[in-house]
C-alpha cells in the first residue's frame, strides 16, 4: 500500500517508468523513484536557491546604486549651496561697502552742510534770509569770504548771463568774487579759465564789468573797483575794437592773477554769478 503514496507524490516518475497505475512497485523501483524525486526536490530547491540569491544580489545592487546616486545628488546640492552662500557673502560685503561709502559720503556732506549754516547763520552780512545761500549751497554754489559764487558752463551772451544772475535773489555777475585771492585761486586750480587768450575756447568768463553805458567808463555789478592784486586788463586792452566792445570777461589768468578783455556783447561765453552772504 505504500506504494500508492509514491504514486501520488510522483506520478511522472511511475509514467516514465511504465508502471501502471494500482499495481504493486517492488521496493527497488520504490527506492529508485524516492531518489529521482529527491533529486528532482534537489534541483527545484538549486533553482529557486539561485534565483532567490540572484535577487536578492540585484536588489542589493540596486539599493547601492540608488544609494550611491543619492550620495551623489546630496553631494551635488551640497557644493551647490556652498557656492550659493559664498556669492551671498560677497554680494553681502560688497552691499556693505557700498552702503559703507554712501553713509560716509552723506555723513561728510552733512557735516560740509552743518557748517556752511553755522558760517552763515554767523555772518554778519545784510541778506535778509540764510535758507536762500543754504539752497545756493545745496545747488553746487561755492563759498568764499563775501560772496557765494557758481560757475555755469553754459555759453550765452552777455545780456542773458546778466539775467540768469539776477534770476537768484541778490544775485549779479562776478565781481566782488574776483577780488578774494581764495576765489580766483580757486577758479584758476578748477581750470574755470582759459590759460591762453589766443584760443578761441568758452571758458573765457562773462563777469559783472561793462562800459555799455558810456563808453570808456567801466563799471562793476556791485558798485566796487577793480583789485589790482588779483586783477588786471589784458595787454592792449581794452581796446574797444570795432567800437563795439562794451562787456567784460575774464581772457586768461597768469601767475595766478587774472587778465580782463572787452568784447561784443552778443558773444557767447560761460559765465560767473555771485550773491551777497
Ligand atoms: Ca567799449
Ligand atoms: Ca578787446
Amino acid at each position: 500500500m505504500q506504494s500508492v503514496g509514491y504514486k501520488d507524490q510522483c506520478d511522472q516518475v511511475y509514467m516514465n517508468e511504465s508502471v501502471k497505475p494500482g499495481v504493486l512497485i517492488p521496493d527497488n523501483k520504490a527506492e529508485d523513484a524516492t531518489v529521482k524525486c529527491v533529486k528532482i526536490a534537489m534541483v527545484i530547491f538549486c533553482v529557486l536557491l539561485v534565483a532567490t540569491v540572484g535577487g536578492l544580489a540585484t536588489i542589493l545592487a540596486l539599493h547601492f546604486e540608488s544609494q550611491g546616486t543619492w550620495n551623489r545628488e546630496t553631494l551635488k546640492f551640497r557644493e551647490d549651496m556652498e557656492q550659493m552662500t559664498r556669492e551671498a557673502q560677497t554680494e553681502r560685503d560688497q552691499t556693505a561697502l557700498t552702503l559703507k561709502s554712501i553713509n560716509d559720503s552723506i555723513g561728510a556732506r552733512l557735516l560740509e552742510l552743518n557748517a556752511n549754516i553755522l558760517e552763515i547763520e554767523s555772518s554778519q552780512g545784510n541778506h535778509s534770509t540764510y535758507i536762500d545761500l543754504i539752497l545756493l549751497k545745496l545747488l553746487g554754489w561755492e563759498n568764499s569770504e563775501h560772496v557765494v559764487y557758481k560757475y555755469f558752463r553754459q555759453a550765452v551772451n552777455f545780456g542773458t548771463a546778466q539775467s540768469r544772475c539776477a534770476a537768484y535773489s541778490g544775485g549779479r555777475l562776478a565781481a566782488k568774487a574776483l577780488r578774494d585771492p581764495l576765489v580766483v585761486s580757486n577758479i584758476i586750480s578748477k581750470g574755470y579759465i582759459s590759460p591762453s587768450h589766443s584760443t578761441s575756447s568758452i571758458n573765457k568768463p562773462w563777469i559783472g564789468f561793462n562800459d555799455v553805458s558810456t563808453e570808456g567808463a567801466w563799471i562793476w555789478s556791485d558798485g566796487g573797483a577793480m583789485d589790482s592784486e588779483t586783477t588786471a586788463w589784458s595787454s592792449i586792452q581794452p581796446e574797444n575794437y570795432g567800437g563795439i566792445e562794451d562787456c567784460g570777461q575774464i581772457w586768461h589768468a597768469v601767475d595766478g592773477k587774472l587778465y580782463l578783455n572787452d568784447i561784443r556783447c552778443d558773444s557767447s561765453y560761460y559765465y560767473i554769478c555771485e550773491v551777497d552772504k
